[in-house]
């Protein structure tokens, strides 16, 4: 590990531990059309850092939000069923609990094509997207779910409550950790939400990113890294209370919290956050031999990879996931290894991954090509994809999940 006078983007406290570096990675998100293979393709730096005063994990490079999220943004969330549902659930669940009705409004930050407010839409409750990705925003509009094509700031949140549209419930999920302002998100979140409101806020939980090594869902979309401690201290920052909160298997292990203007801890905030404690997630020590975890999960994962090719096998990929992404560019998994990769989003189809140049193809190419093997870029539905590709499985195809322990299935 080493030190970077860096300032942590939380508490301004400048000396950061960085204690896992990437590298030199493309854009995680940044799928290369056939123009874009013959240009030089931008790469950053991604290293990891803890911050000993907050307790904050970050990256400590900021791309700007305008390359990463405006232009030609290729994540559509309604592309994962398991996604849907997910929040379907989370959807029905709040409108019983909130007692919402045609005389509410709920509002998501970060809304991408509606996937969430649809169920909102569908049960007449009104709602607003904003999202400053084009596409989604527009495939949002379409879908009847009214979007604003914006990032979410306090001016807005302002502007918003200007015209009497403040909000009984606000969702942000997957957004929180992508912001570079992240204390002027918070602020906006406790602008637009009305006194006896509640944000409804989840994000990939960095204690299941370091227990199951889920190194590749680090990218620079991904600025900072929460566990509850540090998510707790920014929200009372902002007389905001984290009141409950819940752990979920989504995205590789997610926290979904319940926040609100007024202080009403449950027991399920005091014992996560007592959990933290005991084992040290709020410490530089519980980081130290990430790296080495990393670099061993890496020697175990291209040993099957090479065994397979020098067999003469034949290796697809399936999910041209942002994580995807981390993982081929910092194992140098190419088109060597990997002859394509599939994707149920039609909007990837016949690009190429960042780095690696390896490329997409519909889901279909799995029974036309018949690969001997499949590499799960996707690995946190690996359940619902090895379900959907049984035909493919029934043709003797077999899956590896590289994450949080390479294993073939
Ligand atoms: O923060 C973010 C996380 C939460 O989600 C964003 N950076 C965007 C995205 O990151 P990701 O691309 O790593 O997430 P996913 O949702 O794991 O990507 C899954 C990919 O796999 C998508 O391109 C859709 C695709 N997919 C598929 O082809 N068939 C997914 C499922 C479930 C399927 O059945």
């Amino acid at each position: 590990m080493k030190k970077h006078d860096a300032s942590c983007r939380l508490c301004r406290t400048k000396g950061l531990d960085i204690f896992l570096d990437l590298g030199n990675m493309p854009l995680a998100d940044r799928l290369l059309n056939d123009e874009q293979l013959l240009q030089k393709e931008p790469k950053f730096p991604l290293q990891m850092a803890f911050c000993s005063s907050c307790g904050l994990v970050q990256i400590l490079e900021t791309v700007d939000p305008q390359v990463l999220f405006r232009d030609n943004y290729p994540y559509y969330s309604s592309f994962s069923p398991a996604l849907l549902q997910h929040s379907r659930d989370n959807v029905m669940e709040l409108i019983q609990a909130r007692s919402l009705s045609a005389k509410s409004l709920v509002v998501e930050l970060a809304s991408n094509d509606g996937y969430l407010l649809k169920n909102y839409r569908e049960m007449g409750i009104p709602c607003l997207g904003i999202d400053p990705a084009e596409g989604p925003a527009r495939a949002a509009e379409a879908s009847g779910v009214p979007t604003l094509c914006d990032f979410f700031t306090t001016d807005l949140a302002s502007r918003l409550v200007t015209q009497g549209k403040s909000a009984d419930v606000i969702h942000a999920n997957n957004v929180l950790a992508h912001v570079a302002d992240t204390n002027g998100f918070v602020e906006g979140i406790r602008t637009l939400l009305k006194d006896d409101g509640v944000a409804v806020i989840e994000f990939p939980y960095v204690k299941d990113l370091i227990d199951h090594v889920e190194f590749d869902t680090v990218y620079h979309e991904h600025l900072c890294y929460f566990s509850v401690v540090a998510v707790d201290r920014l929200l009372r920052r902002h007389r905001l209370y984290l009141n409950d909160i819940r752990r979920l298997p989504i995205h590789g292990g997610s926290l979904r919290l319940y926040v609100g203007k007024h202080e009403d801890v449950r027991d399920s905030v005091q014992s996560l956050m007592a959990t933290e404690r005991q084992e040290g997630v709020d410490q530089l020590s519980y980081f130290k031999d990430f790296g080495v975890r990393v670099e061993a999960l890496k020697k175990r994962l291209l040993a099957i990879l090479a065994d397979l090719r020098a067999q003469g096998k034949r290796i697809a990929a399936y999910g041209a996931a942002a994580k995807g992404t981390t993982l081929i560019n910092y194992m140098g998994i190419g088109k060597d290894l990997i002859d394509f990769v599939v994707d149920r989003n039609t909007f990837k189809h016949g690009l190429y991954m960042p780095g690696q140049h390896i490329p997409i193809a519909p889901v279909e190419k799995l029974l036309e090509a018949l690969p001997d093997y499949v590499l799960v870029l996707a690995w946190n539905f690996a359940d619902e994809i090895l379900k959907q590709q049984e035909a493919y499985r029934k043709n003797g195809g077999r899956f590896i999940i590289p994450i949080p322990e390479p294993r073939v299935v």
